[in-house]
């Protein structure tokens, strides 16, 4: 059994055992259809961790058969909204229970500090489904009072078969995401994991059989996205796709949808977010924060606040400071104790990021530290960071998803406002203040679905989460995220009310 301890006291290879690389369909992990598997890897050396089932179109096609029948014809959507609730409780109880595994399996095939994991996403992880069960039994509809003699109800009611697609750079609090409101509100599913991560949702998966969710209600393929994410966007069959990723690919998954079945579409794409220091703020906090903002998650962040704009007055003293806190910024094996940084998840995000690096080096931003990558095995990034950079720089436009640092001058609150908008993302902002008004007017003025005010990248299970712009379409989190999952069939009755 694998041991916190001793993973924290030194690296173990392999942490643990893999039980889980078949597709779950219908209650049974099975081989593809294919009979293919594809490798997947630990980015700490690029080693092959486990052969995966590689599932493609026909195993989309059995996932979303089981899933049909297990919504047509239940137990799953008839069941009490109390029951649907404890099944979720359960399953965060044995997560729980589980809590070191599923964190030490993230950690391996994604490469982030088991601390992390451990610590924070797992119990998280667990959270999300709490809150969602929660949901379950308060789900309701409205009496409306039309004109007339009518007796008119809404009923909130599951849309049907739900596909997932999920990404790569939080494994399992994408899966809690998506698969906790959808199952609140009584959809079955169909998920498709990324193809760099696929382990911990099938472990999670079997952890749901074990709270006795019924077959065919959560669904697993694991597979490539042209593929098996194509086959689900396209399934004629499938009533609502949601998806994490890449702005390009989720203008793919929409035309998919639009030219099936017209199924609704929830996207949470891609940011370029800013994070505002102004004149005001106490620059060791703001230094701190921006660092966390940028950095956390090896840099793999949707929301990553990756244009950092610090006002003139402070810019200097920032800049030194932002310089140091990156140096001493602790990159390693992530299963050692105190590391802050583990790799990037895999060779083309590697080396997407120092191409960045290089862009910015050439568009002659200042490189103030890193640089290089980190070692010669696996996709360790030295933190990295440069000042000078300006607004129609690559490095300042487009998303690096990696652990490099732009930092741009501004003397004007409307001059940043109208700065941090040029762009065609709209995820997050951060603001540095202790001005009321500066922080009132920031975030009023950003465009962006989510603004931390002297705070950044606070996830709690009840807030909405979402892109303005090219960032997405709808909310996830939150009872927003059920609205994603239900739709409203109005009934009428006509009352035949005698007139008094
Ligand atoms: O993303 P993709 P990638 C950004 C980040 C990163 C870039 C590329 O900038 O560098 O995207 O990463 C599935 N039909 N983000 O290539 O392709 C795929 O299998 C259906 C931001 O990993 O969007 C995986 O499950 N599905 C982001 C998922 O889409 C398809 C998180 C994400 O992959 C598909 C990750 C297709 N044609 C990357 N093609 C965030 N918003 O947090 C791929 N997929």
């Amino acid at each position: 059994r694998f041991s916190t301890a001793a993973a924290l006291e030194e690296l173990i290879a392999p942490p643990i055992h893999i039980s889980y690389t078949q597709n779950l369909i219908n209650g049974q992990f099975v081989d593809a259809a294919s009979g293919k598997t594809f490798p997947t890897i630990d980015p700490r050396t690029g080693e092959v961790i486990a052969h995966v089932a590689e599932g493609d179109a026909e195993d989309v096609n059995r996932a979303v058969a089981a899933a049909r029948k297990a919504f047509d014809e239940g137990p799953w959507p008839k069941m009490t909204a109390y029951e649907r609730s404890r099944i979720l409780l359960k399953f965060a109880d044995l997560v729980e229970k589980h809590n070191d595994e599923l964190a030490a399996l993230e950690t391996w095939n994604n490469g982030k500090p088991f601390e992390q994991a451990s610590k924070a996403e797992v119990p998280m992880f667990a959270r999300l489904f709490r809150y969602y069960a929660g949901w379950a039994d308060k789900i309701h509809g409205l009496t409306v009072p039309a004109d007339g003699q009518y007796h008119v109800q809404t009923l909130h009611e599951p849309i049907g078969v739900a596909g997932q697609i999920i990404p790569w750079n939080f494994p399992l609090l994408m899966f809690a995401w998506k698969v906790g409101p959808a199952l609140a509100s009584g959809n079955t599913i169909v998920l498709k994991t990324a193809e760099q991560t696929p382990l911990t949702a099938l472990y999670a998966a079997k952890l749901f059989q074990e709270a006795g969710l019924p077959p065919g209600v959560l669904n697993v393929v694991s597979g490539f996205g042209p593929t098996a994410g194509a086959a689900l966007a396209s399934h004629m069959d499938v009533d609502k796709v949601a998806f994490t990723g890449s702005t390009a690919t989720g203008k793919i998954i929409l035309e998919l949808a639009a030219r099936s079945n017209l199924k609704p579409v929830t996207l949470e794409l891609g940011g370029k977010s800013p994070f505002i220091v102004c004149e005001d703020a106490d620059v060791d906090k703001a230094v701190e924060l921006a660092h966390f903002a940028l950095f956390f998650n090896q840099g793999q962040c949707c929301c990553a606040g990756s244009r950092t704009f610090v006002h003139e007055r402070v810019y200097d003293e920032f800049l030194e400071k932002a310089k140091a806190r990156a140096s001493r910024r602790t990159v390693g094996d992530p299963f050692k104790k105190g590391i802050e940084q583990g790799p990037q998840i895999d060779e083309e995000q590697f080396q997407k990021v120092l191409g960045y690096i290089k862009s910015g080096i050439e568009s002659n931003a200042t490189l103030e530290c890193g640089g290089d990558r980190l070692g010669s095995k696996g996709y360790f990034i030295q933190p990295t960071v440069f000042s000078n950079v300006q607004d129609d720089m690559l490095i300042a436009k487009e998303e690096i998803f990696g652990p490099v640092q732009s930092i741009l001058k501004f003397k004007d609150l409307n001059e940043v406002i109208r700065r941090a908008n040029t762009t065609n993302y709209g995820l997050a902002a951060g603001v540095f203040t202790k001005s009321l008004d500066a922080a009132n007017t920031l975030s009023r003025a950003l465009r962006a679905g989510t603004v931390w005010v002297n705070c950044f990248d606070v996830f709690d299970a009840a807030i909405p989460f979402g892109g303005y712009k090219m960032s997405g379409i709808g909310r996830e989190k939150g009872v927003y995220s059920l609205k994603n999952y239900l739709q409203a069939r109005a009934v009428n009755g006509q009352l035949g009310v005698r007139r008094r």
